[in-house]
């Protein structure tokens, strides 16, 4: 765990979060600033910066982040219609928190990607 890592906090349960999915090595919970009708993070419990350092360290982890996504796409009605799954990785990308996240969006068209 980082102390100084949000996500990490959330994990430990220190900052409260709603939480809608959770396994022996991931966590899945709603966004503070919905950007979809539907928008979770699904992230590791152990902290990794981003998806490149993770997949690299520990690609099972990596793979249960992504089996994690599609459970919450199936508990959250998303499979019909379909989602969108995002990480952004690094400075360029607009990662804003330094614990690899996936973004669940769905709910609604979500129109194109952005640039
Ligand atoms: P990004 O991929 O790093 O840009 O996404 C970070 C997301 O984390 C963003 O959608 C925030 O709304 C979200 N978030 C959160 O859910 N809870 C928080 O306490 C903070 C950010 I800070």
């Amino acid at each position: 765990m980082d102390t100084d890592c949000l996500f990490c906090r959330i994990v430990a349960g220190e900052i409260p979060a709603t939480v809608v999915h959770e396994t022996d090595t991931t966590l899945a919970f709603r966004d503070i600033e919905p950007k979809a009708p539907v928008h979770v993070l699904v992230i590791p419990k152990d902290h990794h910066p981003d998806i490149a350092a993770l997949a690299l360290a520990d690609p099972g982890v990596a793979a249960d982040v992504l089996a994690a996504a599609a459970a919450v796409a199936e508990t959250e009605g998303l499979r019909t219609d379909g989602f969108r799954l995002i990480v952004n990785n690094g400075r360029h990308a607009g990662q804003e928190v330094a614990h690899v996240h996936a973004h669940v969006l769905g709910g609604a068209p979500l129109g194109p990607m952005v640039s």
